[in-house]
């Protein structure tokens, strides 16, 4: 550690730490807006300026190290001027539209030009970016609301290594632009949509259907269903002032309900339905011979890269469709002829923490009978916006329970929604089905926790099995690089594209909290502790389905609607 004196007091912190990493350890105020506490800091918009004793100009805290006995001045009228006159000249080239902008109130430039009292001192006259891009079913950018903080290029290189954006300069104004400025959905973007969480405006967000969902609510000439997915009741707490972590399930079925939904589903019971199958898909690789690794499937962004950058990878694929697409196909067959309703007439909605889901939705695979599987996903912020803009007062909801007979699930399940979870519930089930016999202990120690890419060895039987998980984009496309090399062989391999998993969603409650994915994945393993039952084979209302609809795993009518393909 080192000492630093702040606003003439004493503290003693990290010797690595940044100056502004030294404030908030401090608890001193310090405002910021392109640093993100999950990204390389660039110093590049100015608001974190401090005055440093020695230097002549003012430093970026967030760019700057401490040194021992550094003094640093957080509020001086300087300082003041300072972060006025850069937030001045900002919102100068920012159009005054929040009435109608998507994270109108959830907005940290919006915040901080309350917080300065800042007025239009240069009268909007400066020429805004006319980049508006809805190419995308899962984003939108709408460039004249950049402040050009550069989070979304880091975003999307850093984490997810995909390289969509880079910041073009074009006179005074810098863009963070594709290549050649194509649309979005013209690239390689995978939809994963972790620019639109780490955006502190609304210049990226997701592809909203809100007002789409309150027309339909407002209908109701549908028998309206909802599913939520894994990560979404980890998360929605927090666009409520909940603490990350928070387990708020209970209180999103009761809200969902107030909402007017006919029937709340849950994507972990077909979580546990997925496992069914994958999980035999396996064994069945096993008895045949391949093809190796088989990689898991429910990640659409996952699967997005898959098919644009590593088609070779498509017969090792999984053909198991994603949970929620199980699920939609479930309620359009089954569960449409057992309530008597033509499946035209159920609109169902997906919750996710995702905005690939929004892409995934429209593929032409996922057609049951002539109608969509799923008609709409909203994002857990999405989820959020309608709670609030309905009045619904979610901190004293009661909690409520799923619908029967799509609402059971398990432990397995529940771990669907952080990285190395469908790795953990496959293996559960696939020994117990493939071996026979129970096993010992149920949890998969190797394959949990956040580092970037997990490796084990199972022993199935005596045949010693690799796995791997990998999860955020960059690492994704290490691991996926070294075995086109031949570098290393696994026979199985779990992929989520976001940082975490689905808890690290880019639909899930933007969040300047550096522990965030830590505590929602702490959550997660508390719900899959408490569930009575932790291993997808064992879930009742699953059984029931096969007994009644499916016969068994991938016999043909499973086949036909819980499976998929894919193309390059
Ligand atoms: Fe996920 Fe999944 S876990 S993909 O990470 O397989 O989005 O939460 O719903 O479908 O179940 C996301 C989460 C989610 C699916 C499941
Ligand atoms: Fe990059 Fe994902 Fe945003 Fe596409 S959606 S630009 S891949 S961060």
């Amino acid at each position: 550690t080192v000492k630093v004196f702040i606003n003439g007091k004493q503290y003693e912190v990290p010797a690595n730490s940044t100056v502004l990493e030294a404030c908030n350890l401090a608890g001193v105020y310090v405002p910021t807006l392109c640093n993100h506490p999950r990204l390389e800091p660039t110093g590049a918009c100015r608001v974190c300026v401090v005055e440093v004793e020695g230097s002549r100009n003012l430093q970026p805290a967030c760019a700057t190290k401490v040194a021992d006995g550094m003094r640093i001045i957080t509020r001086s009228e300087r300082v003041e001027r300072a972060v006025k006159f850069n937030l001045s000249l900002l919102l100068s080239r920012h159009p005054k539209d929040c009435m109608t902008c998507e994270v109108n109130g959830r907005c940290e430039f919006q915040d901080l030009i309350y917080r300065y009292n800042i007025k239009d001192i240069f009268g909007g006259e400066q020429p805004l970016s006319k980049v508006y891009d809805d190419s995308s079913p899962a984003i939108i950018r709408d460039l004249e609301k950049c402040i050009v903080c550069g989070r979304c290029v880091r975003a999307c290189s850093e984490l997810q290594g995909m390289d969509i954006y880079s910041m073009v300069d074009r006179g005074f104004e810098s863009l963070p632009q594709t290549a050649f400025e194509m649309p979005v959905y013209d690239t390689d973007c995978i939809a994963c949509g972790q620019c639109s969480v780490f955006c502190p405006v609304g210049a990226i967000t997701e592809n909203s259907q809100v007002r789409k969902v309150l027309e339909e609510l407002e209908k109701h000439d549908k028998v309206l269903i909802v599913q939520t997915a894994p990560a979404t009741r980890v998360a929605l707490g927090e666009e409520f002032g909940l603490e990350p972590g928070s387990i708020s399930t209970g209180k999103m079925v009761a809200a969902l309900r107030r909402l007017g939904f006919d029937y709340v589903f849950d994507t972990n019971f077909a979580a546990d339905l997925t496992i069914m199958e994958e999980g035999s898909e396996f064994l069945e690789r096993l008895k045949n011979g391949g093809p190796f690794p088989m990689f898991t499937s429910c990640c659409p962004a996952w699967i997005n890269m898959m098919e644009k950058l590593y088609p070779q990878f498509i017969p090792n694929v999984s053909s198991a469709k994603s949970p929620h697409q199980m699920l939609g196909a479930v309620v359009k067959t089954y569960f449409a002829k057992k309530i008597n309703v033509d499946p035209k007439n159920i609109f169902l909605v997906s919750i996710m923490p995702c905005t690939a889901k929004k892409d995934d939705i429209i593929r032409p695979q996922h057609m049951i009978n002539g109608v969509p599987a799923v008609d709409v996903v909203l994002t857990t912020r999405e989820l959020a916006k309608l709670i609030k803009i309905k009045k619904i007062p979610f901190a004293t909801l009661p909690d409520e329970n799923y619908d029967d007979p799509l609402g059971e699930s398990t432990g397995a399940g529940a771990i669907f929604g952080v990285t190395g979870g469908v790795m953990e519930a496959a293996l559960r089930t696939a020994y117990e089905l493939g071996l026979g016999k129970p096993l010992g202990k149920i949890e998969f120690e190797s394959v949990r926790g956040l580092e970037g890419i997990k490796e084990a060895t199972i022993d199935f039987n005596g045949k010693k099995l690799k796995v791997a998980v990998a999860h955020g984009g960059l690492n994704v496309r290490r691991l996926l690089d070294k075995i086109v090399a031949g570098e290393v062989y696994y026979d199985f391999v779990e992929i989520m594209a976001c940082s975490g998993g689905c808890i690290g969603g880019g639909g899930q409650p933007k969040s300047l909290d550096k522990d965030v994915l830590v505590k929602r994945m702490k959550a997660i393993y508390t719900i899959d502790e408490l569930s009575v039952i932790r291993k997808s084979h064992e879930n009742p209302s699953i059984k029931k389905l096969y007994q009644e609809f499916l016969e068994h795993p991938l016999s043909h009518v499973a086949h036909e609607t819980l499976h998929t393909t894919y193309m390059d």
